[in-house]
């Protein structure tokens, strides 16, 4: 047998956790995250959208999502740029390697559009502008992954 999702998300209900900090590229990250689900047939109304101040507070938030219960997927966006943090590796660390841990722990999909980047010019290439738009990889991805627990018979439904 071979088992793969599809990238249909018709009845899925799906939380986006998307911090303000660099706001004019999360922004991004979430429309093109928004437009992907919509376009996978995942219903406005099953999308629910979560504000964090900064990446380094995504897997606490996602954390609260996941025990809810009420999501097959949870999709992470921010955006964590070198230019003007000292501290770029401790915020960008935080936020993959939480909910990397997070998604181990629950079992539950959760996908990372959180883009680490020297300056915020490769940020904005990579939120729509030149080089696709990681909120809608991460938004495919998370379909992908919640039909695929689906038809592994793994998690909530
Ligand atoms: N948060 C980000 O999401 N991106 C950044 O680039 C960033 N910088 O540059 O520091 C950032 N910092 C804030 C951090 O995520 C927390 O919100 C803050 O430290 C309060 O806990």
């Amino acid at each position: 047998m071979v088992f793969e999702g599809e990238l249909s998300g018709k009845g899925l209900r799906v939380a986006i956790v998307v911090a303000r900090w660099n706001l004019l590229i999360t922004r991004e990250l979430l429309a093109g995250a928004e437009d992907s689900l919509r376009r996978q047939g995942v219903a406005a109304e099953d999308v629910d959208v979560v504000w964090v101040p900064g990446a380094f507070e995504i897997p606490v938030a996602a954390r609260w999502l996941a025990e809810s219960g009420r999501y097959q997927a949870i999709i992470a966006l921010g955006a964590v740029i070198r230019g003007g943090t000292p501290h770029f590796e401790h915020v960008a660390g935080a936020a993959l390697g939480g909910i990397a841990a997070l998604a181990r722990e629950t079992g539950l999909p959760i996908t990372a559009g959180i883009l680490t980047t020297d300056t915020s010019e490769q940020a904005l290439e990579r939120a729509g502008i030149k080089a696709g738009n990681k909120g809608a990889e991460a938004a495919q991805a998370a379909v992908e992954m919640a039909t695929l627990a689906r038809r592994l018979g793994a998690g909530k439904g």
